[in-house]
């Protein structure tokens, strides 16, 4: 019998093993094993190999020439107020016309949380116990209602975590939006190669293969058919956000306004570093272009860089929050810039050479990740603006300790303090802002200041804040 094309391609590449037990497998299982098989670029793998596995790690990160990247800084820390007010008038036009939808990376597989299920089914608001799903599809609700126009969302998950992220929203109503103005789409998948550059076996019929990084957005968008979608609907900008951050306000007029003024194709919001060791990618400028720089891959003495004032040099953190243009999208996913993958040596189970199972105690292989902020040098006029932490970015990634549900729970209730106590609420609270009771303020009532104001204004008796209060 000849040998299947695939196969003699993977013979071909060095990286025939993949097939060492397929004629111990049945129909369906070689034909899992070829379906893996398909999806991989073995010319990409071969050069991953050589230049990422091979060759130095960390030769793909260029830090020469760097300096801090310019940014728009809030009127209250000396931006330009007047423009500020500008950027806000032309986001809420472009908001009303329907140009801006809200996009979230949900591929992620939630490790560090411990928690097994798509992490945006994760209960984080403090009295309702509701899901971040839940929290961003009131935040698109809301604001679909206010600027009269339903707001898209597309939702990428990864192959880890489709039918279930699916299944959770069909379960739940779509809470409450209309099944058509939400677009699932799957990320693409990378195998995973032993320190030696050979693709891994996760099974004798499977491939070790994980999803290819939040980067693998800007192709997955493309190929899924929703940059076409956009396209027929008018909708001109991709607001970016990550599942893990239920504070983030992905329907922000000013930020939007910023991108429209500069004619950017790629802009981002920055809060300043918390701390030196602060665990956020860095904005700096490198030879006119706009970069992040991971905070794995900053030194640590550079991280640590203070200006005059004693202040730190690099101080624009990235929080992940960006606009992409729908047509950059598509230039990224089919022109002939390319993102560069990043290596992440990881414990991989899998097979040995004899088909006995694997569990590694320290790295065994080598995993290929994509990161979306590596297009911002291939994005025409980027711009950053600053946005303040309090009111965009409390992240759930630990089980426990820095940016676990308890602070972000904490974070939620301060932001619902002060919106109330800036309409005289008069809710009392610690020197910290929190108040000593969980009440909750629903997004579908105010999903930023502006929003709770307005509801506020309309209560015919402003109710008394006390525990358990739910404002909706
Ligand atoms: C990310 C940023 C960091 C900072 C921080 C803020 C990177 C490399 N670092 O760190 O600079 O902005 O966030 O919270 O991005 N995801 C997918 N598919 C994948 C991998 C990830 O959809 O293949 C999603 C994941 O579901 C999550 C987001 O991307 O929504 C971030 O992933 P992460 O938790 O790995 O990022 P983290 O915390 O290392």
């Amino acid at each position: 019998m000849a040998t299947h094309p695939l196969i003699a391609a993977f013979q071909q590449a060095g990286q025939g093993h993949v097939f060492a037990f397929y004629d111990q497998l049945d129909e369906a299982r070689r034909a899992e094993l070829l379906a893996d098989a398909a999806e991989i670029d073995l010319a990409e793998v071969a050069a991953l190999d050589r230049t990422l596995v091979q060759g130095n790690a960390a030769a793909g990160i260029d830090l020469s020439d760097l300096s801090p990247a310019p940014y728009h800084a809030l009127p209250k820390n000396g931006g330009d107020a007047a423009a500020w007010a500008e950027a806000k008038r032309l986001g809420e036009e472009a908001l009303r016309a329907g140009r801006v939808a809200a996009f979230v990376v949900a591929g992620g597989q939630g490790t560090r949380l411990g928690y097994d299920g798509p992490k945006g089914t994760y209960p984080v608001t403090p009295v309702r116990q509701k899901t971040l799903f839940q929290v961003f599809a009131e935040k698109i609700r809301a604001a679909g209602a206010r600027y009269g126009r339903p707001i898209h969302w597309f939702i990428m998950t990864s192959h880890i975590n489709h039918a279930a992220t699916e299944a959770f929203f069909r379960a739940e109503g779509f809470f409450g939006l209309a099944e058509a103005q939400v677009h699932f789409f799957r990320q693409g998948r990378m195998p995973a190669v032993g320190l030696d550059g050979r693709i891994l076996l996760e099974d004798k019929h499977r491939i070790a293969m994980s999803p290819d990084g939040h980067g693998g957005s800007l192709r997955a968008l493309q190929r899924s058919g929703a940059v076409d979608l956009m396209a027929r609907e008018g909708i001109e900008i991709l607001s970016y956000f990550q599942v893990d951050n239920p504070l983030v306000r992905f329907i922000d007029p000013a930020f939007v306004g910023w991108h429209l003024l500069a004619g950017s194709e790629m802009s981002s919001k920055m809060v300043p570093k918390a701390y030196a060791g602060e665990k956020v990618g860095h904005f700096c400028a490198q030879r006119g272009k706009t970069v992040v720089i991971e905070y794995s891959d900053l030194p640590k003495a550079r991280q640590e860089e203070t200006d005059a004032s004693g202040r730190l040099r690099f101080i624009a953190g990235s929080i992940a929050i960006h606009l992409l243009d729908r047509e950059f999208i598509r230039r990224m996913a089919t022109g002939a810039d390319a993102l560069p993958f990043h290596r992440a040596d990881k414990k991989i189970p899998c097979l040995d050479a004899t088909g006995a199972p694997v569990r590694p105690e320290k790295p065994n292989g080598v995993k290929f990740e994509l990161f979306v902020f590596d297009a911002l040098p291939f994005a025409k006029n980027p711009v950053v603006i600053e946005t303040d932490r309090a009111d965009d970015f409390s992240p759930v990634k630990n089980a426990e300790g820095v940016d676990s549900p308890k602070t972000c729970a904490e974070d939620q209730l301060r932001q619902f303090v002060r919106w109330a106590n800036a309409r005289g609420a008069a809710v009392p609270a610690d020197a910290t802002g929190l108040p000593p009771f969980a009440f909750e303020v629903s997004p579908l009532f105010g999903y930023d200041e502006d929003s709770f104001a307005a509801s506020w204004s309309a209560l015919a008796a402003p109710p008394v804040i006390a525990a358990g209060i739910v404002l909706e």
